[in-house]
């Protein structure tokens, strides 16, 4: 009795592992003061699907897949998975629990692709409206409480090109302003609020600019986002530093003064990817001035991204070739290096320019910071809080094993998987969960992109969606395919 209940009380304790991040100067910082990397897996199990409101279906939903998930991400050495399309009225307790425990932080988009469920690139003002703003405030309630709530995210790839920043800049503005007033008087701790853009050079710099600059200089401006991310898969194949473009990133962006990272990463062009950028983005000139990324994606949907593959019909998954190459380039790595950099003092990282036309680059983009009210009775919502309002809270997991089948590519599978909880103020590393899986070596190149080898048919359809993605690719600029990405696997 005594020594379960001691049990128990120590489950209690673990269940906290992370404790929440936050931003000082120009990057994230851990409660030890050190500077965060983000070591990210974009996770939409199921794409479109994946978001179910008649069912109350969500990615974070359901504790048995989370568990297994959290399980598999543990393995692979991420500390953070990025999830597009919440329900802020189900129940996420269990599952960001368990990534909790797991030591792994969550960065949410408040949007979705349902009606009312997102900013519009054309005629904004028309999707700009109570209903719509208070969605974006209820999945900030929904997530609120969790200690691994990492970032929210007030749009995704609103611009694209120059013609599309032509209206809707200072919508988006906006909304972020919105957020970050709603967080300010309804959250217990500062939760960045950011933009993640699409990497289209044409209109990149001035996104930045547009939304980190601070109006008369005022770097506590509400309007100014906190962070800023992009979609990035400009390094295809064994590129390098120069020939991706990375060096060019590294320049426009070493003055920020919020935390630039990744959204997205992973350029499938070439095939199995060898994920060579992992080394140029935690490397320490890259780090200098980015704070990490988020590989696209976990699983294998149509647009032929998936590190793994999940077989609907019984939550089984198997490991794909990916998988395997991205945890040895991870595990390559000095991770007490890379997250072992000792912030510097507040206040001393560049310093938040002055909104301003100047800082415009592109005559197409919409140049102007005055920005509209917000909506009709939205101000009473900000006031009085969402209503109803949806609450999460941390709870205790007693269960930490895996119930579903997981498979190595080589059919083999995977014994005793549970999610290790780690230890207070811990976030995942490679090495956390030292679970036995197939060498990588051993793992043919014929596994990475099929796990049925019992249906010819459908790993055809997967290889050819793959060569349609590569030629995309190939014809657009490989930077476009950040929307590409997205818009495929939301099936908007
Ligand atoms: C605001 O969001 C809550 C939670 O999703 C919902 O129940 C409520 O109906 C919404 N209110 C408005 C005005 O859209
Ligand atoms: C810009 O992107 C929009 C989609 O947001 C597309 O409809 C439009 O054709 C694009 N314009 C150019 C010039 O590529
Ligand atoms: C960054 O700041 C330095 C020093 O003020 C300046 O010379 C440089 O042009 C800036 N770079 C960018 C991309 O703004
Ligand atoms: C910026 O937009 C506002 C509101 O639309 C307008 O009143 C103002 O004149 C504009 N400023 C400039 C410099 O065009
Ligand atoms: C799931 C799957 O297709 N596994 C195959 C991966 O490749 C090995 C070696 O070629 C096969 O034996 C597996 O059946």
């Amino acid at each position: 009795m005594l020594i379960q209940s001691t049990l128990i009380a120590l489950s209690a304790t673990l269940a906290a592992a992370v404790k929440p991040l936050s931003v000082k100067n120009q990057f994230f910082v851990d409660p030890s003061d050190n500077i965060f990397q983000i070591v990210g897996v974009a996770y939409q199990p199921g794409g479109s699907a994946g978001y179910d409101a008649t069912h109350g279906k969500d990615p974070l939903s359901n504790a048995d897949i989370c568990r297994r998930d959290a399980a598999i991400l543990q393995i692979l050495g991420v500390n953070t998975i990025r999830v597009y399309n919440l329900n802020p009225d189900v129940n996420h307790d269990e599952c960001a629990s368990i990534f909790n425990a797991a030591g792994i932080y969550m960065i949410l988009d408040v949007n979705s692709p349902q009606v009312a469920g997102s900013l519009q690139t054309y005629n904004p003002w028309e999707s700009y409206y109570d209903t719509y703003v208070n969605r974006t405030f209820a999945v900030v309630e929904a997530f609120k409480n969790y200690d691994n709530t990492l970032a929210f995210f007030s749009g995704n790839e609103v611009i694209n090109n120059e013609s599309s920043a032509g209206q809707v800049p200072p919508y988006m503005r906006a909304v972020t302003r919105d957020i970050k007033n709603y967080v300010a008087k309804h959250c217990d701790r500062k939760i960045p609020v950011g933009y993640s853009a699409a990497d289209v050079r044409e209109v990149l710099f001035d996104s930045f600019e547009y939304f980190t600059c601070a109006e008369g200089g005022k770097s506590n401006d509400p309007s100014r986002a906190d962070i800023f991310a992009l979609n990035s898969y400009s390094w295809c194949g064994n590129s390098d530093f120069q020939k991706s473009g990375y060096d060019d990133l590294v320049d426009g962006f070493r003055n920020t003064s919020v935390p630039v990272f990744y959204s997205e990463y992973g350029c499938n062009a070439v095939q199995p990817r060898p994920f060579t950028e992992v080394g140029a983005i935690y490397g320490e000139e890259f780090s200098s001035v980015f704070s990490g990324g988020i590989v696209y994606e976990y699983t294998q949907e149509d647009n032929d991204y998936g590190l793994v593959k999940v077989n609907t019909k019984d939550e089984s998954v198997t490991l794909l070739k990916d998988f395997y190459t991205l945890k040895d380039q991870f595990s390559k790595l000095d991770w007490k290096k890379v997250q072992g950099v000792k912030s510097a003092k507040e206040g001393s990282g560049p310093k938040a320019p002055k909104c301003d036309a100047k800082l415009i680059q592109s005559k197409d983009f919409y140049g102007n910071f005055t920005l509209p009210d917000m909506p009709p009775n939205v101000d009473k919502i900000l006031a009085k809080g969402v209503s109803p309002k949806p609450t999460g809270k941390l709870v205790d997991i007693k269960d930490f094993s895996v119930k579903y089948t997981v498979k190595n590519a080589d059919g083999s599978v995977i014994s005793d998987l549970a999610v290790k909880p780690l230890g207070s103020d811990e976030s995942n590393a490679p090495g956390s969960n030292d679970a036995k899986i197939q060498d990588s070596g051993s793992v043919s190149s014929g596994n990475s992109t099929s796990s049925d080898s019992d249906s010819d048919s459908d790993s055809d359809d997967t290889k050819n969606s793959g060569a349609a993605g590569s030629a995309i690719a190939m014809t657009l600029p490989a930077v476009a395919m950040g929307a590409f990405a997205i818009f495929a696997g939301l099936a908007l």
